[in-house]
């Protein structure tokens, strides 16, 4: 077992605890107030919680690797899941991978998907207005990114719904320890990876999607099969929940900040606010690992080689030294650009412009029609390891 030096604060109590998963931010500002690192007695692992220090870990991506896993598992030690991606990847076959990724979700080809997002957007907020009452994420967050999404990649219709979610959760899961309700999210998600893999495969995606033009490249050799079906893979299982969640979570956020929802009425080039301010309030991705390949001084704090680094981008995004004191309140009207949601460096969200595109044609199409979300009955928080969401945010639609 790992021993570290023994200044550094320890904390006994576990952060993926139901009651802390879901409410983070007291134990998250306790951790970043006693330092730039605590020791997580439980699992015996160095917790990061601070904006400048979390940021100086990604951005150093040779010494704190990703190749051993973005989960607490060594997967140099113990067998993964299921077979690692570009994720869990480091240079330089990470480099033959993303360079493949970024030339399939270009500037250009996003901006090709703009018009059929909006024509299902137009679709789903005129239905959202007749409704009068919704549920923000099961009749809009989960509806949106599985029809547009779906279709970007080009895989088929039938079996979203039933697998693609689960298996978003399941695979998440993995990213923090096995507890119950990892245990929960595997058992749920039975036979999705299957699904999702046989959706991989260059005969399953249609001609025109993003799947099709990941295996062009596989085509002109410039990534294996294996690759091909592997970044696929990662369209897949990254692009979807986390996406549901990030629509969830700017729409509670609305409903609740009236104020700011007007800002997005006078002005829509406010929308792009709001999206990194929801990002930075609530990140839908909490919390990953890296793997220190040699001995390192983040943030002055001693970590030997071989050890796992927990860092919590959940918290980093409410860091009152980098946000100021008001870095609880969402306020669209601050700079929230730079915040960790996406993490940083060369493993940064590939897929997030896809991702803001879903955001923000959406938020336009709803802003058009109604004057303001009001909440109306309990919200139910998605409790999971490393995902930070609700299940269900009840408004009212006050059309307008
Ligand atoms: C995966 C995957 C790939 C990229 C990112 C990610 C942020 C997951 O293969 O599951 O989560």
């Amino acid at each position: 077992m790992t021993t570290y030096a023994p200044q550094i604060p320890v904390f006994d109590e576990d952060p993926y605890a139901r009651e802390h998963l879901i409410d983070p931010h007291p134990l998250f500002e306790r951790m970043r107030e006693a330092g730039p690192a605590v020791r997580l007695s439980r699992y015996n692992v160095l917790a990061f919680t601070r904006f400048d220090v979390c940021r100086d870990i990604l951005a150093d991506h040779a010494t704190f690797i990703s190749g051993a896993g973005v989960g607490p598992t060594d997967l140099r030690k113990e067998k993964a899941w299921r077979t690692q991606g570009i994720l869990e990847t480091d240079q330089p076959s990470h480099t033959v991978m993303r360079d493949a990724m970024s030339n399939v979700i270009s500037p250009r080809s996003v901006r090709a998907l703009r018009k059929s997002f909006e024509g299902f957007a137009e679709e789903l907020a005129d239905r959202v207005v007749a409704q009068g009452e919704v549920d923000a994420i099961t009749d809009v967050a989960e509806i949106f990114p599985l029809r547009v999404f779906g279709d970007a990649v080009g895989i088929p219709r039938e079996g979203r719904k039933e697998n693609l979610l689960a298996h978003g959760a399941m695979n998440f899961s993995a990213f923090g320890p096995e507890n119950d309700l990892h245990r929960e999210h595997f058992a749920a998600g039975q036979g999705t990876h299957e699904w999702v893999m046989a959706n991989c495969a260059r005969e399953s995606l249609s001609e025109d999607g993003l799947g099709a033009r990941i295996w062009e490249h596989a085509e002109a050799g410039r990534v294996s099969d294996e690759q091909a079906t592997l970044l696929v893979r990662a369209m897949l299982s990254a692009g979807l929940d986390t996406t549901v969640i990030a629509i969830g979570n700017v729409l509670r956020a609305l409903a609740q900040n009236p104020e700011a929802w007007a800002l997005l009425r006078e002005d829509p080039s406010n929308i792009r606010f709001a999206i990194d301010e929801s990002f930075r309030h609530e990140s839908p991705f909490q919390s990953f690992y890296r793997t220190t390949a040699s001995d390192a001084a983040p943030g002055g704090v001693p970590v030997p080689e071989g050890s796992k680094v927990l860092l919590f981008v959940g918290a980093a995004n409410r860091d009152p030294r980098q946000w100021g004191p008001d870095a609880d309140e969402f306020r669209i009207t601050r700079s929230a650009s730079g915040h960790l949601a996406f993490g940083m460096g060369i493993h940064q969200c590939v897929g997030q412009p896809v991702s803001r595109l879903e955001m923000e044609v959406l938020l336009g199409a709803l802003v058009r029609r109604i004057e303001r979300l009001e909440p109306v009955g309990p919200q139910v928080p998605f409790v999971h390891n490393t995902l930070r969401g609700w299940k269900s945010v009840p408004v009212r639609v006050v059309a307008g």
